[in-house]
């Protein structure tokens, strides 16, 4: 009797099944409760995702979707019910997970504590709900960042001054990108994997696993309206990117997009400091500090210029830096003309 051959479609069964959650677990390689905790927030995430995107699925055809409230948020920024939205998503998923003791994100001033009445966790999730939510009127990609930081000390005084840490102070790290499929990447510190969401499932689904930033990529990603308002050395950078061959120019405005691009075919996001940001405008803790622990995870780098973004202490919860980000010799050269040390430039085109 010839032994069984299973069918084709064998892989295809078994690439259904790599869920999120079972991926977590075995890169965790243990049922510990920690393990356990990990599995369980990332499950929480997927939900917030899934929440989201069917929200921005039928938005167009809602009138209390889109548009702006009328307020504006800690940063200023008038904020878009969408963002109010994806905000209060991730707070009603959380707040009977049992896994969290306070959400923080860009939306609120302070943390949010999870209330007494529900039970507490000994994590944090820090999140940016919608990144780029200027283009979520006009259907283009956006997306949700977070961080998860575990609770150090009892925070009595419920200042959040334990989440002023670096970096290296996250156990995982990710973001939802909303787009012609909504996709999930994470890292917990053992490489960076992506899942895509099957909505016929309602699961997302293991796409890629451990993937690698190139070393080098023909994308530069900043918004040149900002030309004038940079420091002289980001105006040569950008020079010479005009005047090379082989560079062209990404920028959708919106972080988590021009990211993952640049995580796929490699290259450079940068969002310097400006006359009228002179600190930056992304947020550490929620963007900058979560995709400079998934760029390194991938081989890559992120720096502000002149430090590493995941070696930066913030002062604030809502503290900013510059963001120099993606494959490591474009990082560097970026760097090197903000170092005063730039490659020779063509004096015109080549
Ligand atoms: P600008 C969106 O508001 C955001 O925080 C990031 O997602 C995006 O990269 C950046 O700001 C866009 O800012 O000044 O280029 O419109």
């Amino acid at each position: 009797m010839a032994e069984y051959q299973p069918a084709e479609t064998a892989f295809a069964l078994d690439r259904d099944c790599k869920t999120l959650g079972r991926h977590v677990l075995e890169q965790l390689q243990s049922f510990s409760p920690e393990a356990q905790d990990l599995s369980a927030l990332m499950g929480r995430l997927a939900l917030a995702g899934k929440l989201i995107a069917r929200h921005l699925s039928r938005a167009g055809l809602m009138e209390s979707a889109l548009g702006f409230t009328g307020t504006t948020n800690v940063q200023g920024e008038a904020v878009k019910k969408m963002d109010i939205y994806a905000n209060d998503v991730f707070i009603s998923v959380f707040k009977q997970s049992g896994l969290v003791c306070r959400l923080a994100s860009e939306e609120m001033e302070t943390p949010y504590y999870i209330p007494e009445n529900c039970p507490i966790g000994r994590y944090t999730l820090l999140y940016d709900p919608i990144d780029g939510s200027s283009n979520v009127d006009i259907n283009l990609n956006i997306g949700s960042i977070f961080s998860i930081r575990r609770q150090q000390g009892e925070d009595r005084d419920r200042s959040g001054q334990d989440l002023l840490q670096n970096g290296h102070q996250q156990l995982a790290a990710g973001y939802i990108l909303y787009g012609p499929s909504t996709v999930l990447v994470y890292s917990m510190g053992r490489g960076v994997h992506a899942f895509t969401l099957d909505p016929s499932l309602g699961e997302f689904i293991l796409a890629a696993e451990n993937i690698q930033v190139p070393g080098h990529g023909p994308t530069y990603s900043v918004n040149e309206g900002n030309f004038w308002q940079w420091d002289d050395s980001i105006r040569d950078f950008t020079r010479y990117v005009h005047r090379h061959d082989g560079y062209s120019a990404r920028y959708t405005g919106a972080l988590v997009a021009d990211f993952h691009r640049i995580l796929l075919q490699g290259g450079v996001f940068l969002y310097p400091a400006t006359q009228k940001q002179p600190q930056g405008k992304l947020r550490l803790l929620y963007e900058t500090a979560p995709l400079a622990f998934l760029i390194e995870q991938a081989g890559g780098r992120a720096s502000t210029g002149s430090q590493e973004i995941m070696a930066v202490v913030p002062t604030h919860l809502h503290d900013r830096t510059p963001l120099v980000i993606g494959s490591t010799k474009d990082v560097a050269l970026v760097e090197a003309f903000i170092q005063d040390k730039p490659p020779a430039i063509p004096r015109h085109h080549p």
